[in-house]
């Protein structure tokens, strides 16, 4: 099973709210690339996927929102780019108005017209993913139904090998600095919930090992059994991840925790039986 087809699946409403609150969340249903230890595969690019359910609001009413998403390092990760898509089931319903911004860190620019609370405005390091969807005063009947339950939003974030050990957050992020999130309607806001960041750790290492060089993607070449034979003989670089490099594992199966020790000839054999000799399956990444 290779680490990039595993799509990570956390629910993250913990059962404890009220009645109405629970059955109005906002709730993280996956995230694509990430292993079930939460390890973020660095250099790939993550679909956070999100969902709504307005199952506890009532039915008769309509309402709009006007929010974001945070994704943010608390140590200092960096990534290539965010960018957020409203899906059909949301993007379809009759809104008088919608947005989808990307605010980029760290001062933030978008169609909103305000700053962002914790995120693209004010945080060091975040980039914000806003969403705003209006359809309450001109057309009453517009907007987010009462009941809605559906996958309304995905953000996509791009990772980079060289940040492995640091992290990797998401949160909400409201508008309004100082406010929380809301689903407003005419005559009163519903407050949904939503249980506070979740972080991943980013790994150098994605899919199987092997792939010494860090170029050409996942299956690896002669060119990654020449990086290592470089490096273990010639006086070469040193690859940019252990873990890819540790091509047999003996660091973390037989002598935790790996080091630049664990990387000897026969992690190359290993690759030239893989690329020419038997051609085993590569392991996983750790
Ligand atoms: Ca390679
Ligand atoms: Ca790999
Ligand atoms: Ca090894």
């Amino acid at each position: 099973m290779k680490a990039k087809s595993i799509v990570y699946s956390v629910l993250l409403v913990i059962a404890m709210c009220s009645a109405v609150l629970a059955q109005t969340e906002i709730t993280l249903v996956g995230i694509t690339n990430v292993t079930e230890d939460s390890v973020l595969a660095g250099g790939q690019s993550h679909v956070i996927s999100l969902r709504y359910d307005l199952s506890g609001a009532p039915i008769d009413r309509n309402y709009l929102t006007a929010n974001g998403w945070k994704i943010y390092s608390p140590d200092g990760a960096d990534w290539l780019y965010v960018q957020g898509e409203a899906l059909p089931a949301f993007s379809s319903l009759d809104w008088d108005h919608l947005y989808v911004s990307h605010f980029d860190k760290p001062g933030g620019s978008g169609s909103f017209g305000l700053p962002l609370a914790n995120g693209g405005g004010n945080a060091s390091g975040g980039d914000t993913v806003g969403v705003l969807l209006a359809g309450i005063n001109s057309d009453p009947g517009g907007g987010l139904p009462g009941g809605f339950v559906d996958m309304v939003f995905n953000i996509e974030i791009s990772s980079r090998r060289e940040d492995a050990g640091l992290h990797i957050c998401i949160d909400t992020c409201r508008q309004v600095p100082g406010g929380s999130w809301e689903w407003a309607q005419a005559d009163g806001l519903i407050e949904p919930d939503w249980s506070g960041a979740v972080c991943w750790v980013v790994s150098c290492c994605a899919g199987h090992v092997g792939d010494v060089n860090g170029v050409g993607g996942d299956d690896p070449t002669i060119g990654d059994i020449s990086a290592l034979i470089d490096f273990l003989f010639l006086g070469g670089d040193t690859p940019d991840c252990l873990d890819e490099a540790d091509v047999n594992l003996s660091g973390t199966l037989v002598n935790p925790p790996l080091d630049w020790s664990d990387v000897t000839i026969s992690d190359a054999s290993v690759l030239i039986d893989h690329l020419f000799i038997d051609k085993p399956e590569l392991a996983d990444c750790p």
